[in-house]
């Protein structure tokens, strides 16, 4: 039988690439499906909802995507690699899924506002979304934070709030965004990139598509170039909107107290100050934004107590995945007044770990465990190398005295060990309540 020619390929079929399918069947086009997996997540789904779709699994075939229109990528993949650059050269339009919803949402009369940046990203993204909603704005939020963006497509929607990964970002041209913003950029994904440069440039696409400029003052790698309306924020010095003595502060006036959050650490009040402004950007009051905010518990994974037991604080942050989140952790906890023991280590996406030297000096012991265990070990004498997080958990704890605290913070991907970051989390809230009984 005859190959069919598929005017569109959806490379990928995790949760996006399945995304893209059912959008472009909605639309009447079947795409032919690749995914280089043999089994990828998405393909028992593919065949129960959509079993026209042709799916190829174990390779991508690279002959047939150049003679596509058009290459629909998920994020997971590198635009680089050989079959999309193949197709690209051919002249084949290779976007991602961002970019079909950028189209998409052009037909409507709604808001988008983006946000991305190495940290902080999906605090930001549901913190945003809450305060919209209790606004009384019809508001969706997704994008890298999990629900795919072309699931978020609704015509009731008043604004979409998008958290943007770079990766998303490399094959995106046509946002309108209200307002958007880059919260801070440290190194991560370098297994991606060939260079930081790289990854800042990906994350910086960004600015070319929006109306307004939020930007951190205490990072000029987030900064605009002056052509458009820019906003800054910054718990360092004064701004638009910064901290001044424990007050957030706007145009030169306390708005309200930062020991009125839930939120702890200097990293988060950097991140209240930025959804204040971008939810002013789409009419919200300060005081209406500020109700929410300091209601806000924060995300699971993120800097999180999760148990105090005899007196010993069990903190995870298992969404620690890069090395800057590990650091932001400890600085914020430079005041604290007992010994911390910090569980650290995975997979470091060949990420330049020095930083973490001079924040390991206010840890007591740190235990380091899985990939790259051995480099965390050569920052710091007080770091031990441990089997895994079952051993690291039992060393702290025979370790630690009521008023110490116990950190997971592993400035580390946990794909070497565990499916996800969650996972990871997950096992260090078991082993603390484990060892309770
Ligand atoms: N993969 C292959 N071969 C393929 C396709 C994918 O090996 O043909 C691998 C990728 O290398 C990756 C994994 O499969 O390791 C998943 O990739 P994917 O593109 O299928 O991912 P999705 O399931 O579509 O999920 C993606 C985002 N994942 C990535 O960017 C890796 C999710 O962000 C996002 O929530 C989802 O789209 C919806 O928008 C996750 C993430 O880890 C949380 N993001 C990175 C981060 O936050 O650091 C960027
Ligand atoms: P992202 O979606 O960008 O990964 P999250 O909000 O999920 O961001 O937080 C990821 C990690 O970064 C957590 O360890 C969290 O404590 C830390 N973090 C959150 N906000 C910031 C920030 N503004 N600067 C540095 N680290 C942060």
């Amino acid at each position: 039988m005859a190959e069919t020619k598929h005017t569109h390929w959806v490379v990928g079929l995790g949760a996006t690439g399945l995304s893209v399918v059912r959008y472009l069947c909605g639309l009447g086009i079947t795409p032919g499906v690749c995914d280089s997996r043999m089994s990828p997540p998405g393909a028992a789904k593919l065949a129960e909802e959509f079993p026209q779709v042709e799916l190829i699994c174990g390779h991508f075939p690279a002959q047939r995507l150049a003679q596509a229109q058009q290459l629909i990528v998920s994020p997971g993949i590198a635009v680089a690699s050989e079959a999309i650059a193949t197709a690209a050269a051919s002249g084949v339009e290779i976007v991602g899924d961002i970019e079909l919803f950028a189209r998409a949402v052009k037909a409507q009369d709604a808001k988008v506002i983006g946000i991305t940046g190495s940290n902080g990203k999906s605090t930001v993204t549901s913190l945003l979304g809450e305060v919209l909603s209790k606004a009384g704005i019809a508001a969706e939020i997704g994008g890298n934070i999990g629900t795919p963006a072309l699931n978020l497509l609704s015509a009731h929607a008043q604004v979409y709030v998008l958290e943007l990964s770079s990766f998303q970002l490399e094959t995106t041209t046509s946002l309108d965004c209200t307002a958007a913003t880059i919260l801070n950029v440290t190194e991560d994904h370098l297994d991606r990139y060939p260079d930081y440069a790289a990854y800042l440039a990906a994350k910086r696409r960004l600015y070319q598509q929006t109306r307004c400029i939020v930007a951190n003052q205490d990072d000029p790698q987030t900064w605009g170039d002056g052509a458009i309306e820019e906003l800054r924020f910054s718990v360092q010095q004064e701004s638009d909107w910064y901290l001044q003595h424990g007050h957030m502060m706007a145009a030169g006036e306390s708005i309200g107290k930062v020991d009125e959050l839930q939120l702890i650490g200097r990293h988060n009040y950097a991140n209240a100050l930025a959804v204040l402004a971008l939810a002013q950007s789409v009419g919200v009051s300060i005081q209406d934004a500020l109700k929410t905010i300091k209601q806000y518990p924060g995300l699971a994974h993120r800097c999180q107590t999760v148990a105090i037991e005899e007196g010993i604080r069990y903190v995870n942050d298992s969404k620690a995945t890069n090395v800057g989140a590990t650091v932001a952790a400890l600085d914020g906890l430079t005041d604290y007044p007992g010994n911390i023991y910090l569980i650290a280590g995975g997979d470091a996406k060949q990420a330049d770990l020095t930083p973490l030297a001079k924040a390991f000096q206010g840890v007591k012991q740190v235990l380091a465990f899985g990939k790259d265990a051995e480099l965390l070990v050569r920052l710091s004498e007080n770091c031990q190398r441990v089997e895994d997080l079952d051993a690291a958990m039992a060393q702290a704890k025979l370790s630690a005295h009521s008023g110490d605290l116990i950190l997971l913070s592993p400035a580390c991907a946990s794909l070497d060990m565990y499916p996800n970051f969650m996972a990871r989390g997950d096992h260090f809230c078991q082993l603390v309540r484990g060892a309770n009984g």
